[in-house]
């Protein structure tokens, strides 16, 4: 390799060197969206050159946003378990790592062609290392070679496949860009245009677990509406999943005719809550600080930006009580007081409410005393 040779006209003469020889990128790992995007790339680069190209992996395609994007992008796979497997193949391409899977022996055989990763550098024997760690993603690494001219981009159902992986494997390696450096900005714009927005849409929804939706659910139907002002108790909330109490009160900010929610819940020894405003009025850390107050400290519970704020109450002897229901009892009706003045609509309306559901709720505890 040409020191000075550019690293696409190097990858291009590396596999023009090996000329119809079957090649096998072996995902190190369990495949995730950069990796796999960037083996698509390769293989692409590959059939431009006429070197036959198999993606394999040894362990399974695990999260369920990766199987959504192999799915989606009609990804084809070789899942190989031993050695054997991989006899067919002579040359060996690592995409996104420098080190091969090492659950598996390699054929002793099969030779490493190329290396392109953006980790730490490291000391590989290939005829072709592109090792950039100051990118974002491979992806970006793989998108700037087609930009470059090996295999471009042109219009057509295969670009849209190469360049919709590329850029999910951009955005989900660089925390949706927010860790991308300009280079990575640089290869994102170039393959934009070729993308399938649905695809990346449906690949990009997010995940939640099974706990925080319950925490939803919960929030939505112990919702309290006062104009444009919801708060929701959500009862006793696990430590690990205590994010899931401001993804609820993120979740109830989108209905249209709210712009501030409060969603709060017993974690460990305290009361923790979230609030989440859209109001030009509302500055969260002095909301939460005219209701919650200060300790004796002088440290107020709560506080926050612009747009958002937390608070945790801490709950002292009181959380060692045995009654789980009376505890939460308790910790509602102190959270309803405080927001009661300085909106007094909530104690008539939490009123209303109990008043028409008087006796489903007196139902509901009769029925719980029976069971326990
Ligand atoms: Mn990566």
């Amino acid at each position: 390799m040409g020191q000075q040779a550019a690293p696409q006209q190097a990858l291009e003469n590396a596999l023009r060197s090996i000329a119809g020889s079957p090649t096998v990128v072996l995902i190190t790992g369990h495949p995730d969206p950069d990796a796999l995007g960037s083996a698509i790339a390769h293989q692409r680069i590959c059939a431009e050159l006429g070197v036959p190209c198999t993606i394999a992996h040894v362990l399974p395609v695990s999260h369920r946003q990766n199987r959504a994007m192999v799915k989606l992008l009609n990804i084809d796979m070789l899942q190989v378990s031993n050695t054997e497997d991989l006899a067919n193949f002579k040359y060996l391409s690592l995409v996104d790592t420098s080190t091969p899977e090492p659950s598996i022996a390699l054929p002793a055989d099969l030779k490493l062609l190329s290396v392109v990763d953006h980790h730490k550098m490291a000391e590989v024997d290939a005829p072709f290392a592109d090792i950039r760690p100051q990118m974002g993603a491979s992806s970006s690494i793989y998108a700037e070679y087609m930009l470059n001219g090996l295999a471009p981009l042109v219009d057509g159902r295969e670009a849209t496949r190469v360049a919709t992986a590329l850029l999910f494997g951009m955005q989900t390696d660089t925390n949706d860009f927010t860790l991308a450096t300009g280079a990575d900005f640089a290869a994102a714009a170039y393959v934009r245009p070729f993308c399938d927005s649905d695809v990346l849409k449906r690949m990009g929804r997010s995940i939640v677990t099974a706990s925080a939706m319950s925490l939803l659910g919960r929030a939505l139907s112990n919702m309290l509406v006062v104009r444009d002002f919801a708060m929701a108790g959500v009862g006793q909330v696990s430590s690990g999943d205590r994010d899931a109490i401001a993804t609820a009160a993120d979740f109830i900010l989108q209905r249209e005719d709210l712009d501030t929610v409060l969603v709060y819940g017993i974690v460990e020894d305290r009361i923790d809550g979230s609030l989440r405003t859209d109001s030009a009025s509302l500055e969260p850390a002095t909301f939460l600080q005219t209701v919650f107050g200060k300790d004796r400290s002088g440290k107020p519970y709560g506080g926050g930006r612009s747009d958002k704020g937390g608070f945790q109450i801490p709950l002292g002897v009181i959380a060692e009580c045995d009654d789980k229901d009376a505890l939460w009892e308790i910790v509602q009706q102190v959270v309803r007081t405080r927001l009661s003045k300085v909106m007094p609509e909530i104690e008539r309306e939490y009123q209303r409410l109990s008043d028409s559901n008087g006796h489903h709720h007196h139902e509901e505890r009769e029925r719980f005393s029976r069971e326990f």
